[in-house]
């Protein structure tokens, strides 16, 4: 839910108009539009190599997941660990639009434990794809718009 309709919840929740703290977090949201909608941009120009680069680091420092057995062995096995990345990053340009973490929330982390557990994928794999992707990411950016976007990938990373 977006800043702005869960104000208007909370207010007419009371039957009252908005107050003045209210009025200024709108302000504030729509004020900072165009940075958000700069650093989704970035993002969405840049993912198939923040995707690939960062899976390739993954696999670097472990091996045993594309090795046989591991959980993302062969084409088909990685291709899809890959479009998990990169579904996560696409989470994450959902919530910088937002600019809150529901979107990751709702539709990356709740209930993906028990999915990824179901399916041998060892979670805290994903997490260190998702903290390589973080690095590149925040390596394309400068110091806050890096810390805005780094803070959505730290979210994921420890609901995880
Ligand atoms: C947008 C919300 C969303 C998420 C998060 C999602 C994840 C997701 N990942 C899946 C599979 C998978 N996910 C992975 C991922 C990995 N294996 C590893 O070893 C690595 C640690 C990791 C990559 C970083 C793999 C390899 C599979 C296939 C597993 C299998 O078919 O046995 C599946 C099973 C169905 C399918 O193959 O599509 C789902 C639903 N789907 C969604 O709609």
């Amino acid at each position: 839910m977006s800043i702005i309709k869960k104000i208007i919840v909370n207010a007419d929740a009371e039957c009252r108009y908005l107050t003045p703290g209210e009025m200024d977090q709108i302000k504030y949201f729509v004020m900072s539009g165009d940075r958000r909608l700069r650093l989704v941009k970035t993002l969405t120009d840049s993912r198939e190599r923040i995707v690939k680069q960062a899976a390739s680091q993954l696999f670097q420092r472990r091996p045993d997941l594309v090795a046989p057995g591991g959980n993302a062995y062969g084409d088909e096995m990685t291709a899809t660990c890959l479009r998990d990345m990169d579904y996560y990053l696409r989470l994450i340009t959902y919530s910088v639009a937002a600019g809150e973490t529901t979107p990751i929330e709702e539709i990356g982390v709740i209930g993906v434990r028990q999915m990824y557990k179901s399916l041998g994928t060892p979670i805290a794999a994903v997490a260190e794809g998702i903290r390589a992707m973080k690095a590149m990411t925040t390596s394309l950016m400068s110091g806050e718009d890096a810390s805005e976007v780094g803070a959505y990938f730290d979210y994921l990373i420890n609901a995880l």
